[in-house]
């Protein structure tokens, strides 16, 4: 469950958060299969609570009312399309999967493809769900709990979300109808919501009672889900993310924390030299790596520090570290813009979600932000799949906020996050030649965009980088994107 089951030569995969099925069809084959992405994951594809009294907020999709898959992304025929046409170019879908718990008490009750539900009882007929499927005695989790009492977090509601029985087979089964149906349609994996919630003995159950995905949309026969869990574990607390990492990979949230730190000079970059494992990461197999998430990038969930968008400079850095370094399973986050922490996406007065437009210039427009298609994020994309498996080499460092590196005989980059320009002659390990740097621009036809670094044939290069450029790193590779 720890192969994300990329098409060859693909590393990277983005989270286009609410976007809509049609959206993302039209993206995979117009940006994300032409650059070189690996994957997406989706917000949750089955029925939610609609949720008017709070102008329909982001949080109403984690409400599911059923597992009918209707929501303001697009209904059944749309999400099969969308993946369709998506492993078509060679990208793959990945689904957000909200299996701890159902819609808690609310005081509308229509899901968002017509389904009510009886909160009082515990009834959801569109399942159908009812008193018995769920953990009894009901209880609510309390901050403490998290320190105290996995049993609590495992069998009590997270913020009075009906919180489902795994153990009953009959529950297993609803969820499993649910996430095989997704794998028949050719999807090649899952994100599961709200993990450390759940048992992980439960868990192991579904997971191996899950089909193996569909060779029809082109993965080798045999091929398992790729799965990763959400579970926040900053250390300290009762439940631990080494009892999940036995089952499939992990949500590491230290990862994003420590970047973020790093990248707004509350640590040297020079400290990076052993990142991973010896940071108290995950084993790089394990871990599912980001910078923010959906919900950290707006102060929900593990909270922290966290860089985002709005810190666009040092954001970039941290996303570029991320991407050239060999450590993890990258993900990387497509928001919407947002000053209110609940507030849904781009939508009219129907409450229904309004497309992103494209700008010339390949940046979004109609308040979507598009991280992804930002020049020194997606272009970094390419630095990784360049970089492939080749090993980190070459280390420098100023002994303080500047550090360079090598991936391979395939890549080179270097920042500058110190308050003084960087002047050193640095081993690249690429042949001699004339680079385009990926950053400050790209390669086009015979000259560079941006800045061009020249290595020489000892596989040295110059590099001036001042501390007031626009970014903070300069990149190149081999290969056609970056080698004139
Ligand atoms: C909303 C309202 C609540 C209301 C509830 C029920 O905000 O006030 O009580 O609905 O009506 C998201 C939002 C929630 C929202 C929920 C449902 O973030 O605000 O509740 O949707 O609409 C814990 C979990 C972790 C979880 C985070 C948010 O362990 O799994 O809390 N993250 C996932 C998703 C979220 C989603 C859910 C789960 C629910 O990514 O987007 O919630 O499906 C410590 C612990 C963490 C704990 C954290 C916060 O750091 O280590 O484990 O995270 O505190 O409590
Ligand atoms: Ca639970």
């Amino acid at each position: 469950y720890k192969n994300p089951h990329y098409a060859s030569g693909r590393t990277t995969m983005v989270h286009l958060f609410e976007w809509k099925w049609d959206d993302i069809a039209a993206e995979c084959e117009r940006f994300l299969g032409p650059r070189g992405f690996g994957g997406i994951q989706v917000s949750p594809p089955n029925e939610n609570l609609v949720i008017w009294s709070r102008n329909r907020p982001w949080w109403e999709r984690y409400q599911p009312i059923s597992y009918r898959l209707v929501t303001r992304s697009g209904n059944e025929n749309q999400f099969s399309n969308m993946v369709r046409r998506c492993n078509n170019v060679g990208v793959r879908i990945y689904v957000d999967a909200i299996i701890n718990h159902m819609t808690g008490t609310w005081n509308e009750n229509v899901g968002t493809g017509g389904s009510t539900a009886n909160f009082e009882n515990w009834h959801y007929p569109a399942v159908p769900y009812g008193r018995n499927d769920f953990n009894w005695p009901h209880c609510v989790i309390t901050g403490s709990d998290y320190n105290c009492c996995p049993d609590r977090v495992r069998n009590c509601e997270l913020s009075g979300l009906k919180d489902l029985n795994q153990g009953s087979d009959y529950v297993r089964q609803q969820i499993l109808n649910y996430m095989n149906r997704l794998i028949d349609m050719g999807v090649a994996g899952f994100r599961i919501d709200a993990a450390k919630h759940m048992w992980p003995h439960d868990l192991r159950v579904i997971y191996d009672r899950l089909r193996n995905l569909n060779t029809a949309h082109g993965f080798p026969s045999g091929a398992r889900p790729y799965i990763y869990q959400e579970v926040i574990d900053l250390g300290g607390e009762a439940i631990s993310r080494n009892e999940y990492t036995p089952l499939a990979a992990v949500t590491e949230f230290r990862f994003g924390l420590e970047l973020s730190q790093a990248f707004q000079r509350r640590n040297q970059l020079r400290w990076l030299v052993n990142w991973g494992p010896q940071w108290g990461l995950l084993a790089s197999g394990d871990a599912l790596t980001f910078i923010d998430n959906h919900d950290n990038q707006r102060g929900h969930g593990a909270g922290g520090n966290i860089l985002t968008y709005k810190q666009s400079r040092q954001y970039k850095g941290a996303i570029a570290f991320m991407l050239a370094h060999p450590y993890g399973y990258p993900q990387l986050m497509s928001s919407f813009a947002f000053t209110d922490t609940e507030a849904g996406p781009p939508m009219n007065s129907r409450g229904d979600i309004t497309s992103p437009t494209i700008n010339a210039d390949n940046s979004c427009g109609n308040g979507w932000i598009c991280e992804h298609r930002w020049r020194q994020i997606h272009n970094m994309v390419v630095f990784r799949n360049t970089a492939g498996n080749g090993a980190l080499t070459n280390w420098w460092d100023n002994g303080s906020n500047q550090i360079a590196f090598c991936r391979g005989n395939q890549a080179f980059i270097a920042f500058n996050n110190d308050a003084w320009d960087m002047d050193q002659t640095l081993q690249t390990c690429l042949p001699a030649g004339t680079y385009c740097d990926i950053i400050s621009g790209a390669r086009s036809g015979n000259r560079c965009t941006g800045k061009s670094i020249v290595v020489g044939s000892d596989g040295r290069a110059l590099i001036i980088h001042r501390s007031n450029e626009y970014d903070m790193m300069v990149a190149i590779h081999r290969g056609a994107d970056s080698r004139l």
